[in-house]
């Protein structure tokens, strides 16, 4: 049997776990009964009945949904509906996720900037090192006595942003945030994931090497006269679809905001605790670390005012930039993070006091421009050695998660994708696929751990499902995983690459009807807004923040379901 593609038989492309809800979804409406037949043998193994007709409240399309959960037998199957056909084979079995996880992990190693890229660990993705920042130019706007403009530092090593060549402090925090999150979350099973990057052989884990190389960098961007941290490293504009290699635009430090410090200041303080026992490979870097994140928090104190704002800037400073702006209105959840991140490796009060004065009255998904999740994750992570009044907010903060998450679940019964990402236009925006979809699916795993109740879990797993293939335009948003999957990302390395294949195991932004890059959508109906090609940076691109969320997300996923 070689089944045909039918691209109206929407699931999860990389199959099902044995013990948990199975569901896929019909892109149109028929009624009846569906078969699951096993792959070789033609066998049916399973029958049931389509569900009734669901509509989506925005797109005003109807699905059915496709339950089979009590098929538990591990092998590979199809879907056949008589009126419909055949569905493309896929399977159900155990570790699901593990080869996911690490490509997800794997994707933060083939960002690298300034480094060779070898062939032992990247395969046919191997590339010559670009980008050494070694001689990096202060630029007018960041210039002090000591640092005159134009005059040279050295700020190599870290990840490239996104589709493009720049480093950006505030998305590389909030990356090194989520990531450190995972961790702390899920320290077993992050000592037991290795995914083949140079410093595998050492005794840290990887997840901590791989975050290491882009603490490192950010350390070399906080000013060491004053405390405060460079928004950016970057190109006075984006450089064109070429190598890294390629590139002749000079690279520019800009000035410090207090948007860029406190989210150092953020990500140093966790940092500093979690590789604390991890001296041998990292002799020192603890120490290091608080002491450089103590000193940007202070220097926030003192310019709480100072907000990026890349128009004023080049109203001011010459060469004038263009790339991307990380702007931000207000500093308060910079603050609130930075705070409790300190308070937590401290135990210091007198963070407590900035902690109280920020915070929040809801739990506030984390994206990089509102960080107020990250810290609230800490808070409730760290219940166990928190007292008083930082105790009795931990557990308000984990009321207002749940509170957060059964107000996501109102309704899921009918939702067209069988997930409760997916039922709003408001859910589908420039980097919603893990802006909402990975950081939502989070909220549920976070529930889960409180209460122990497998609905959140379920729907954990459903939103991940969404990500993967049972969705409105058919896609597996990860590359090179799925049947389909974007082939043209909006990413420099992989454009530039000579390779057919993408770099595998990036998620891309998702859906956005807001189309800002100009480009031709196939459709404009919110959850269909995607387009695979390159040009297409506001719904293809890749990103390290994005990428960030998605790995802690399936991850996490994986360290629940993993036999
Ligand atoms: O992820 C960012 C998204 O939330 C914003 O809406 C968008 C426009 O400002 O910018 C995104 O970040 C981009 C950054 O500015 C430059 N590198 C690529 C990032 C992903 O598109």
């Amino acid at each position: 049997i070689n089944p045909p593609v039918n691209e109206l038989y929407r699931f999860n492309q990389l199959g099902f776990y044995p013990s948990q809800e199975k569901i896929a979804v019909l892109d149109t409406v028929v009624s009846g009964p569906f078969y699951i037949k096993e792959l070789n043998s033609g066998k049916v193994v399973y029958e049931g009945l389509v569900s009734q007709p669901r509509l989506s409240a925005f797109s005003k399309k109807e699905t059915v949904v496709i339950p089979f959960s009590q098929l538990r037998t591990i092998g590979t199957y199809f879907i056949e509906i008589p009126e419909v056909g055949k569905s493309l084979p896929f399977e159900v079995k155990d570790s699901l996720f593990s080869s996911l996880s690490k490509a997800s992990l794997k994707a933060f190693y083939l960002q690298r900037s300034g480094t060779d890229i070898e062939a032992e660990f990247a395969g046919k993705w191997e590339r010559p090192a670009g980008h050494p920042d070694t001689l990096v130019r202060i630029h007018p706007s960041a210039a002090t006595a000591v640092r005159p403009a134009e005059s040279l530092i050295s700020s190599p090593k870290g990840w490239y942003d996104a589709g493009d060549y720049n480093k950006y402090i505030v998305n590389s925090g909030f990356t090194v945030g989520i990531l450190l999150s995972l961790y702390e979350d899920y320290p077993q099973y992050a000592q037991s994931v290795s995914v083949q990057i140079p410093e595998s052989a050492n005794q840290t884990p990887d997840l901590l090497d791989e975050i290491w190389w882009n603490l490192e960098w950010m350390l070399s961007m906080q000013d060491p006269s004053d405390g405060g941290v460079y928004h950016k490293l970057t190109t006075p504009s984006f450089e064109g679809m070429i190598k890294p290699t390629e590139c002749k635009q000079p690279r520019y430090v800009i000035e410090k905001s207090v948007t860029s410090t406190l989210d150092f200041a953020a990500s140093m303080a966790q940092a500093s605790r979690v590789f604390a026992p991890f001296e041998k490979d990292y002799p020192e870097v603890s120490q290091k670390m608080l002491q450089s994140s103590i000193r940007a928090f202070n220097w926030a104190l003192q310019h709480p005012d100072a907000l990026y704002n890349q128009r004023k800037m080049n109203a001011n400073f010459k060469p004038a930039v263009s790339t991307g702006g990380y702007e931000d209105r207000s500093a308060t959840d910079e603050f609130f993070w930075a705070a409790t991140e300190l308070y937590i490796t401290t135990g210091n009060d007198k963070y407590t006091s900035y902690v109280k004065q920020y915070l929040p009255e809801s739990f506030i998904l984390p994206v990089w421009g509102k960080v107020y999740g990250l810290a609230q994750m800490s808070l409730i992570r760290h219940r166990d050695k928190l007292e008083k009044e930082m105790g009795s907010l931990s557990d308000s903060a984990g009321k207002q998660l749940i509170n957060y998450a059964d107000s996501c679940l109102a309704g899921v019964e009918l939702a067209p994708y069988a997930a409760a990402y997916g039922r709003s236009s408001k859910d589908f925006f420039w980097g919603c696929n893990s802006d909402k979809a990975s950081n939502q699916g989070i909220a549920f795993l976070y529930a889960y751990r409180l209460t122990n109740d497998r609905r959140y879990l379920t729907n954990a797993l459903h939103s991940m499902d969404y990500l993967l293939g049972r969705n409105a335009t058919g896609y597996c948003y990860v590359t090179g995983f799925g049947h389909k999957s974007p082939l043209h990302p909006h990413h420099r390395l992989a454009a530039s690459d000579g390779i057919d294949e993408p770099l595998p195991g990036f998620l891309v932004g998702g859906p956005n009807p807001g189309k800002q890059d100009g480009c031709e959508y196939p459709s404009l109906v919110p959850d269909e807004a995607y387009v695979d090609i390159l040009p297409s940076y506001a719904s293809n691109e890749i990103a390290i923040n994005w990428q960030g969320m998605f790995t802690y997300y399936v991850m996490a996923l994986d360290a629940t379901l993993r036999d």
